[in-house]
């Protein structure tokens, strides 16, 4: 069966479905997107995710041809489509085409894409067991370079030290800040629980705000847990009682070795276990 994508004001299907070799999002990696999850027919938290992909067009002069309502109701539609309840959503808006030169002024036609596909997360026994994962020696970009909030079709930073994790046999990778503080994993974020309290790095660490993080810190408080942004080192993350990381594709994922540290037991810890029945309550919800 062949998928059904969304593109600029159309359902086509994916062989039709085609972007110009001279789209500025395939030349310079100049675009954004999401990646957004459907539970039950129902996607989670439409609107953050749309509010965060009009933030990072809007901080790279990107103006999106589309109404937010209008880009909410293509992506029901491919689900729909796609005859998809449980799915994934690819959300990409690319600049568009244009001439050989940087200058995104010389260009036409953002493209709207949306592709619904089944999700594959993580293999079971992950979740079951928890993850190990290494620090990446590349860093994240720094905000003043490029802020990590933007989600943007240049993802050669996190490929990178996903390219190192995937060599130390990780399917994550931890990485750092310019100040060799803690920020995120390639395309999950990170949180610790340390005597009873959980904690994550602050959006100014060089984080993407993730909106499964944000999530989790809303449960956490509703469950009277103690959640704070703090900064963290890899010590605060060697010497956890527990560890686990937040994602759209991942949910909540335990970690339990780090860099050859066993976490706490070793296995997925109390905390990491309550949050993650909460989170699958929340999104069947
Ligand atoms: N940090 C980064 C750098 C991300 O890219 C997250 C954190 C988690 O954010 P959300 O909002 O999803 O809770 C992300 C998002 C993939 C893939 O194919 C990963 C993400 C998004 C889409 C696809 O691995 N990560």
């Amino acid at each position: 069966m062949p998928r059904i994508i969304f593109m600029n004001d159309r359902l086509v299907p994916e062989d039709e479905a085609k972007v110009s070799v001279f789209d500025h999002g395939l030349l310079y990696g100049d675009g954004v997107f999401e990646g957004l999850r459907s539970y039950s027919g129902t996607v989670f938290r439409l609107d953050a995710h749309l509010d965060r992909l009009w933030a990072s067009a809007r901080a790279i002069c990107l103006e999106i041809p589309l109404s937010k309502a209008t880009v909410a109701k293509a992506v029901n539609d491919t689900l729909a489509a796609n005859k998809l309840s449980d799915g994934y959503v690819r959300l990409v808006v690319t600049r568009g085409a244009g001439s050989l030169g940087l200058d995104p002024n010389r260009t036409t036609n953002p493209q709207v894409i949306v592709i619904a596909d089944t999700i594959s997360l993580y293999p079971r026994e992950f979740y079951e067991q928890g993850l190990k994962i290494v620090t990446a020696a590349t860093q994240r970009v720094q905000s003043a370079a490029l802020s990590p909030r933007i989600k943007s079709l240049n993802y050669l930073n996190n490929i990178m030290a996903k390219l190192e994790g995937l060599r130390a046999g990780c399917v994550e990778a931890l990485m750092l800040n310019h100040k060799g503080e803690v920020a995120e994993c390639t395309g999950d974020n990170v949180f610790v629980v340390r005597s009873g309290v959980l904690l994550t790095p602050p959006p100014d660490a060089g984080i993407l705000e993730g909106i499964t993080r944000n999530a989790v810190m809303e449960l956490a408080r509703a469950a009277g847990i103690d959640c704070r942004e703090a900064t963290l080192t890899r010590h605060d993350l060697y010497t956890a009682d527990e560890c686990f990381l937040t994602g759209t594709a991942a949910e909540v994922i335990p970690v339990v070795d780090i860099d050859g540290r066993i976490i706490g037991a070793g296995t997925p810890g109390p905390v990491t276990k309550q949050l993650t029945t909460a989170f699958h309550a929340l999104v069947r919800k």
